[in-house]
């Protein structure tokens, strides 16, 4: 189990008693940490009145379970050639992405606390600017393609790195992930794991009648892929689901993550709307007490 750095979230859970390097229970320790990220990425988006909260709220226990259980990467290790890669396919989910990189240690506070102002080097999506950021991303589409070099590149040069990308189920409607797909298929990448968040909306309402998606799973697995159903707000499905793949069987890996858009703050799930809303003052304050009442509940 990798240890959440940063001090003031150390801090934080200490003042409630809660010890974070208790190692007995990793499923609720997670669970925990993913309350962290989201109460840290509803403070970004309310201060800097920027982002889309939706989609980094639905995204966040698959980025936590990445970042502090499955992935080999760390700010140690982020310039190794063995390290693995993940690639936010999804960049517009950037605020859920910066909390992560803050909480595993490769920003600091004090830059997070910059998003949104003048000259900041955080911009309102992904790039390589950022420390652990593999690729500029946010122009929907392009997220897999670059994934698949990277798996690519790894059976070439004889790495043993696994290539992670998340992307949107609105991002779908994108022609150039077919292309990728077909290719991922055709080269065999078993080191490969794309992740759709099944949030069931994308900016402008409900996937299915935006751009149908459905039967995703056959769609996929007509392309050669090894497809799985996790829900994806859930640690323990999401850790069983990643610690099961089989990296030696030829078939790159797709996880159709079930999640729902603006997961834990009651009044944005499920809303269109709040895809790129700003909450206001009443809104913070609401969403705030529920995300803190979880985290109290969870450290008795
Ligand atoms: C190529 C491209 N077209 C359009 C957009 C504008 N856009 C930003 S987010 C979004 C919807 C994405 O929906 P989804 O992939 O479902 O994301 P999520 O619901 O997880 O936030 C769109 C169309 C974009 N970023 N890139």
């Amino acid at each position: 189990m990798k240890i959440i750095r940063d001090k003031n979230t150390v801090e934080f859970i200490s003042n409630l008693n809660c010890s974070i390097n208790n190692e007995t229970d990793e499923v609720k320790k997670l669970e925990l940490y993913s309350e962290i990220i989201r109460k840290r990425l509803l403070d970004i988006v309310y201060s800097s009145k920027n982002g889309h909260i939706g989609g980094s709220l639905s995204s966040v226990e698959i980025e936590t379970v990445l970042y502090f259980k499955i992935m080999n990467i760390s700010p140690e290790n982020k310039n190794d050639s063995n390290r693995d890669r993940f690639i936010l396919s999804k960049g517009h989910s950037v605020e859920a992405y910066y909390a992560i990189l803050e909480q595993a240690g490769f920003i600091d506070r004090k830059t997070v606390d910059t998003y949104g102002s003048f000259n900041s080097l955080l911009a309102g999506h992904p790039t390589k600017k950022v420390p652990g950021v593999e690729l500029n991303s946010g122009a929907l589409g392009h997220g897999l393609s670059y994934g698949i070099g990277l798996a690519l590149a790894a059976k070439m040069d004889n790495k043993n790195y696994t290539s992670y990308v998340l992307m949107g189920d609105g991002e779908q409607g994108e022609g150039s992930i077919y292309e990728a797909a077909m290719s991922a298929g055709h080269y065999k990448l078993d080191n490969l794991v794309a992740i759709i968040d099944r949030n069931t909306l994308q900016i402008s309402g409900k996937t299915e009648n935006v751009m149908s998606l459905e039967p995703l799973r056959e769609r996929w697995e007509a392309f050669g892929w090894e497809v799985f159903d996790v829900e994806g707000n859930d640690i323990k499905s999401l850790i069983d689901t990643f610690e099961s793949l089989d990296k030696k069987n030829s078939k790159p890996k797709m996880l159709i993550a079930h999640t729902t858009k603006g997961c834990g703050i009651s009044f944005m799930e499920k809303v269109a709307k709040w895809h790129h809303g700003i909450p206001n003052d009443e809104q913070y304050n609401e969403a705030i007490e529920e995300i803190n009442d979880r985290i109290k509940s969870m450290c008795q």
